[in-house]
């Protein structure tokens, strides 16, 4: 796999998305090495995560109809949550990237799903954690994501879907798929 190709799609990014990807980059490397991901995968979905977040809408449908995509309702309805999918396609179609843990990981990035790999969990942290990140709480999903992926993804989970439904916006039901996972997984083991 071609980091240094990749590392040329970030000349097609604003300053603020290459330094957010770059750390989002080495931030999932190095969870990557502590949960035992693979590093390089998760280098790779690190810098590309983002690589459609600022493509206009009509590129990033275009680029999802294209590659087969069927929007569901919740995501017709929220643009936010398109570079997820165009992003993956991009990678697929336009990078001839066909390794399907870097896909999903990047597929999921922002709603986060059941049943996700390491890989996908350490991208959603790394993701959420990354250097640049200064929101209310992002110290303790930083100590959270030490303790364990499923502590840090439940959190990041926690945090996402209070604030989404205070703002009275559609939830993805991958993000509450992930978040019931969880919580069962956590009290079958009690
Ligand atoms: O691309 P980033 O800014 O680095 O981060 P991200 O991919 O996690 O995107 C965060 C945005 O996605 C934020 O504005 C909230 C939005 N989002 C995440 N999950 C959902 C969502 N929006 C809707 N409507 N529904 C969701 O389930
Ligand atoms: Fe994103
Ligand atoms: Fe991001």
């Amino acid at each position: 796999m071609d980091i240094e190709r990749y590392m040329q799609q970030l000349d097609t990014m604003s300053e603020f998305r290459r330094r957010h990807s770059i750390n989002v980059s080495k931030e999932a490397a190095r969870l990557a090495g502590k949960y035992g991901a693979d590093i390089k995968k998760a280098r790779i979905a690190g810098l590309l995560h983002d690589v459609t977040k600022e493509f206009d809408n009509e590129k990033q449908l275009k680029i999802m109809s294209d590659g087969g995509i069927m929007l569901s309702d919740v995501e017709r309805s929220s643009p936010k949550l398109w570079h997820a999918i165009s992003g993956s396609i991009y990678l697929r179609d336009e990078l001839g990237i066909d390794d399907p843990d870097i896909l999903n990981a990047v597929r999921y990035h922002t709603t986060a799903r059941a049943g996700m790999s390491l890989l996908e969990q350490v991208l959603y942290l790394a993701d959420y954690t990354s250097a640049e990140r200064d929101f209310e709480d992002v110290d303790v999903i930083r100590e959270k994501a030490e303790i364990s992926l499923d502590e840090g993804t439940l959190y990041g989970l926690q945090f996402t879907l209070r604030r989404l439904s205070a703002r009275g916006v559609p939830i993805s039901p991958d993000a509450l798929a992930a978040y019931n996972e969880i919580i069962l997984r956590k009290n079958n083991t009690r």
